[in-house]
């Protein structure tokens, strides 16, 4: 009884959270910048907003700037998409960016089961790979490519595995995992807002891993989740192999952009003993750094969701009047 009124509590906080925030600050403010809705050359564009800045995180949208994600019919151990133009075409041109023209990144929307593909050509422009999608329930698949003449996107689609549904909980934040025998540690902090560096260190057996492989033109490929929403975060590696000061590990730096406070998950993927390993980390952004006084927050202590919602819950702040 009381947890269903907790639930119930809980839910319409987050729905007046959303309604606010979304509904009127964020689409609002960035419709304008969705291209597509506008067939005009610019003359809706203000001096205020800039563009790159202005735009939405990746993986959010099924169509950005001409180009659609279109899944296509496919057996059922196989997964096939195209990526049709802003001609309505399907695209059969794409640059390599990360040693691929296309990466395919797929995720149940509880942000398990992640896994990192790349698919084949056809020159009809249809993309095909073996199923990356394991086991039921809500996935979204990621489209990160660059069409030749155009920029860098990702695309995302949601896909439905019928069958049995268990959604697993986030898995609480941690600066260290293990994946096949390996142990990767992860230092810094995801600050929203600017260029954070994160640090992922792998080792095995409590020794170093100092001969990491490049694996897609760097020694790691760093992806990043949002929760919530999915959205989908370039992260860029500090430094490529061959570059004269980028080391086979064990440290592996990579550039992180984080668009909000809240919780992510990341996924590591680095090659050792020729194979593909891939490391996985739940972070909250906007955690102060050690040091720094917490705003006002109550010490709680174990709600790795990060910063509860603001407004209306500080009923009882001292000062804090009703009209
Ligand atoms: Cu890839």
């Amino acid at each position: 009884m009381r947890t269903v009124t907790r639930l119930a509590g809980f839910a319409v906080g987050l729905a007046a959270v959303f309604g606010t925030t979304y509904g009127i600050g964020r689409v609002v403010d960035r419709a304008p910048v969705v291209e597509g809705r506008h067939d005009g050359d610019g003359a809706h564009a203000t001096d205020e907003h800039d563009e790159t800045s202005d735009r939405l995180p990746g993986g959010l949208l099924v169509s950005d700037r001409g180009y659609t994600l279109e899944p296509v019919d496919a057996p059922a151990d196989e997964f096939a998409f195209r990526i049709a133009g802003p001609d309505g075409q399907p695209v059969t041109r794409y640059d390599v960016a990360h040693d691929k023209q296309m990466h395919l990144i797929v995720a149940r929307r509880d942000l398990s089961g992640f896994r990192h593909v790349h698919p084949e050509l056809a020159a009809d422009g249809t993309w095909r790979v073996d199923t990356p999608l394991a086991g039921a329930g809500l996935w979204r698949a990621f489209a990160d490519f660059t069409p030749t003449g155009g920029e860098p996107l990702t695309l995302g689609v949601d896909v439905t595995v019928p069958g049995e549904l268990t959604e697993r909980p986030l898995p609480a934040p941690s600066t260290s995992t293990t994946v096949d025998g390996y142990t990767v540690t992860l230092t810094g902090s995801p600050q929203p807002g600017r260029t954070s560096p994160l640090t992922l260190t792998v080792s095995r057996g409590g020794q170093p891993v100092t001969d990491l492989e490049p694996y897609l033109g760097a020694y790691g490929h760093l992806v990043a989740l949002r929760r919530g929403d999915m959205a989908y975060l370039h992260v860029h590696p500090d430094g490529t192999p061959g570059d004269g000061r980028t080391r086979p590990g064990p440290a592996v730096t990579f550039l992180a952009e984080v668009p909000s406070a809240g919780s992510y998950r990341l996924y590591l993927d680095f090659r050792h003993g020729g194979a593909v390993h891939t490391a996985e980390f739940t972070v909250v952004a906007g955690t102060p750094a050690a040091g720094t006084p917490a705003a006002d927050a109550p010490p709680t202590g174990g709600d790795p969701s990060g910063p509860a919602p603001t407004g209306g819950a500080d009923h009882g702040t001292p000062g804090h009047g009703h009209n």
